[in-house]
């Protein structure tokens, strides 16, 4: 067992580090399920976009609804949990070491009970007894076997998050005083944050949907379950983000040959994410009624605060590029520019990503914005916006990732052509995206709805003005589902055929002459009090008023 404290220093600070082939062994069996998802949910997308250009139509055994539930549920939550879980285990077996056997069998377990929840949960959509959409919505009423499927998914991610942070408590053990591995350290923050806002949704799951979907309860109290899944849907879209933040405050540095900016800037960013991500679901709930005026301005106001983190990171990411870029000799204002790394699809593409994230997070202070959601609330800006901050800032960093990632655990290279043909990836992303997104806002605007299907509302003059968006979004999408043929391609290939060799796993070191981390950043009961502290303040009396108020609950419905 390579455990003892020589080995796990020798970890952390050497540049070209394997992870240990078994701890690599669990990341890819949960990359390699990440990305089946990847290619069925972009087919089931290309299919959306051609329906709703009007130009086709789906084929009897299919409807609109069912596929746009595998595309939610496959792209929204396996691709990014399943991910998530495979690159967090090989990043704490970077940067705090090799897993010991008990670690890893848990980490095993989590996969197994997390893969048989998936293959439940898919059964129930592929027959057409769940077409309820990645949110699940009551009263949309789906089987009982889509809720538990989905139950045994979250508990999975409990189990294998629980052995990254078991490794994590013992290098902290055998390494007492010292500063934590910022990889790992961030690692251990989205678990906490996975942990706690999961909760609302297994409560709404155990509590209310599963009873009533069996026939226990007639009536489930709609507002109630709403509030519930966003407590937790918010908290949801930061553990999706963190991960991409991880990549590019520790990995993208090391690639372009620069240090970490600040470690304490990016342990402080992630600590506000701690406390801010949950207490701010109220902002997806602004045109319900049922939720007093008061609350949701409060959450509005918190929704403000948890931006702060993300302009400190790029901010951070900023002054990385350019202190780079001048090493180098980058002369001017923009003359570090020039000095980055273009071809290196391990910093391109999320760099891209880093790019989109700028509209789209300006997209989310404008939806944030209590009075401007009643405009773009409910319509297909909405869905623009995701699809530039999860489906691009943050799947296109996690693809980046995964062909570097992939090789690397299987001992394998990222070859030139493979690199090569990742940068296409990018660049069609790009493109496509740019065409999709940017059709979405505008018709968005116009007041075409999301989660709709094609129609002509009846030959009205309005719905007449999406029509030339909706042609423009098949494009764009179309566009995207080549890029996912490409990425299809590249995974088989490197998985399989790519030849033997050493891909680093790159982790950059900190800025020489940087002051030590305080030791306050580190103190995650100190964070963890502020932080239910904030959710008990933004939820009790909410809450509190939806049971109290709440009429009699609805019946479920099955309208597909
Ligand atoms: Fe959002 C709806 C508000 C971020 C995902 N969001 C959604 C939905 C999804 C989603 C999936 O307030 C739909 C849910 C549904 O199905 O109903 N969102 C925000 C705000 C932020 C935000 C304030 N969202 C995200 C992220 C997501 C995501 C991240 C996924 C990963 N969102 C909302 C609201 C709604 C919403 C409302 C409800 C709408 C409704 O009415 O239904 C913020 O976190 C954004 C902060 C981000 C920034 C950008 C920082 C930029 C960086 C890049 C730097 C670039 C560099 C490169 C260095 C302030 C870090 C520079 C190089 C150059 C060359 C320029
Ligand atoms: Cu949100």
């Amino acid at each position: 067992m390579t455990t003892t404290k020589e080995t796990v220093q020798k970890s952390v600070s050497s540049g070209l580090k394997n992870v240990d082939r078994k701890d690599g062994k669990l990341a890819l069996a949960y990359i390699y399920v990440a990305f089946i998802a990847v290619f069925l949910g972009g087919t089931a997308g290309l299919l959306q976009v051609l329906v709703r250009s009007g130009a086709y139509e789906l084929p009897s055994f299919l409807n609109y609804y069912q596929v746009l539930t595998v595309h939610g549920v496959l792209l929204g939550l396996v691709l990014t949990t399943f991910f998530i879980l495979g690159f967090q285990t090989a990043a704490v077996s970077r940067t705090s070491g090799t897993f010991t056997d008990k670690q890893r069998t848990i980490g095993w377990i989590g996969f197994w009970v997390a893969t048989i929840g998936l293959v439940a949960a898919a059964a129930m959509i592929l027959t057409n007894e769940a077409s309820v959409l990645y949110t699940f919505y009551a009263p949309l009423q789906a089987h009982v076997v889509f809720y538990l499927g989905l139950a045994f998914v979250i508990v999975g991610s409990w189990i294998t998050g629980a052995a990254q942070i078991m490794r994590f408590v013992q290098w902290k053990k055998e390494n007492k005083g010292q500063s934590s591995p910022l990889l790992s350290f961030m690692v251990v923050v989205n678990n906490f944050l996975w942990y706690v806002c999961t909760l609302g949704v297994a409560i709404e799951v155990l509590v209310q949907l599963v009873p009533w979907s069996l026939g226990l309860v007639e009536r489930v109290d709609v507002l109630l379950s709403r509030t519930l899944f966003w407590y937790f849907g918010h908290a949801l879209v930061y553990f999706w983000l963190l991960p991409a933040y991880m990549v590019w405050y520790v990995v993208i540095p090391k690639i372009i040959g620069g240090k970490i900016f600040s470690e304490s800037l990016a342990k402080l960013a992630f600590m506000l994410f701690l406390i801010l991500s949950v207490p701010v679901g109220i902002h997806h709930q602004f045109m319900e009624p049922g939720i007093d005026a008061l609350w949701k301005f409060i959450q509005a106001c918190l929704t403000f605060f948890v931006v702060v983190p993300s302009l400190m990171t790029a901010f951070s990411m900023f002054a990385t590029f350019e202190l780079r870029g001048r090493e180098l000799g980058g002369k001017g204002v923009f003359g570090w520019f020039k000095k980055l790394p273009w071809n290196d699809s391990r910093f391109l593409l999320p760099f891209i990503g880093m790019v989109a994230f700028i509209p789209g997070g300006a997209g989310g202070i404008i939806n944030a914005s209590y009075q401007m959601n009643e405009l773009v609330h409910n319509t297909i800006w909405v869905t623009g916006h995701f699809h530039l901050t999860i489906a691009t800032a943050v799947a296109l960093t996690y693809f980046g990732t995964a062909f570097w990632l992939i090789p690397h655990l299987n001992g394998r290279k990222l070859t030139k052509r493979a690199n090569s043909m990742a940068n296409c990836v990018g660049i069609l992303w790009a493109i496509g995206m740019t065409i999709m997104s940017s059709s979405m806002h505008i018709a968005g605007l116009l007041g075409a709805p999301r989660r709709s299907a094609y129609s002509e509302y009846g030959g009205s003059e309005q719905a007449a003005e999406w029509i030339s968006y909706q042609v423009a979004q098949a494009i764009g999408g179309s566009i995207l589902f080549i890029a996912i043929l490409v990425i299809t391609g590249l995974i088989i290939y490197l998985a399989f055929f790519a030849p033997k060799g050493e891909q680093d796993f790159p982790v950059a070191e900190v800025a020489p002459g940087a002051a030590k981390v305080p030791a306050s950043l580190e103190n995650f009961k100190l964070w963890g009090v502020i932080m239910i502290a904030v959710i008990i303040f933004a939820y009790t009396i909410p809450i509190i008023d939806i049971i109290n108020t709440s009429p009699v609950g609805s019946k479920g419905f099955k309208l597909w």
